[in-house]
């Protein structure tokens, strides 16, 4: 994923459309979402749906975590020092801003996706799915503040595939 000024680090790219009919097991192990020095950790992340996100603290100090989202239930929860909650997203959507009402320059961003075939990237800006089956993809990529982006791509067997995807 890349920009006009180099790399896109922290993309969410993730397969948007192909994988229609077909389901994936779903990991029981939670994803964290850790508050610390008034940071969300990590700042863009994945998760499945119906896989529990766990948010938690380690500040001490109060955090507000709200959550609005369109396709799934809004949530608005205080949150102590080693507090946490536990929350499971039911519909896929990219992407969902969560933030904290107490510290205006805490947020965090969330994909809700219905498989496993999802990734953040770095600061090379690149992204990778092992195992996706061959077929006939959009990869739809979102990067902070510049919004979503998407392109196709057709996987045959035995072949791998590339696919750039620019923000202009
Ligand atoms: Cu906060």
């Amino acid at each position: 994923v890349k920009t006009p000024y180099g790399p896109a680090l922290n993309a969410f790219v993730y397969v948007k459309s192909g994988l229609e009919g077909r389901s994936f097991g779903v990991p029981a192990e939670p994803v964290v979402l850790d508050q610390r020095s008034y940071e969300f950790i990590p700042h863009v992340f994945g998760v499945r749906v119906g896989q529990p996100l766990r948010i938690t603290s380690g500040d001490p100090t109060l955090h507000n975590v709200r959550c609005t989202p369109f396709e799934n239930p809004e949530f608005n929860e205080t949150l102590a020092m080693n507090e946490s909650r536990t929350k499971v997203f039911r519909a896929p959507e990219v992407m969902i801003e969560i933030r904290c009402d107490l510290h205006p320059n805490m947020k965090a961003y969330v994909g809700v996706v219905d498989h496993p075939f999802f990734a953040v990237t770095g600061p090379d800006g690149a992204f990778e799915f092992r195992g996706l089956p061959p077929g006939e993809y959009t990869i739809g990529a979102w990067a902070e503040g510049r919004g979503l982006r998407s392109g196709r791509i057709s996987l045959r067997p035995p072949e791998t595939g590339t696919l750039t995807l620019v923000y202009d």
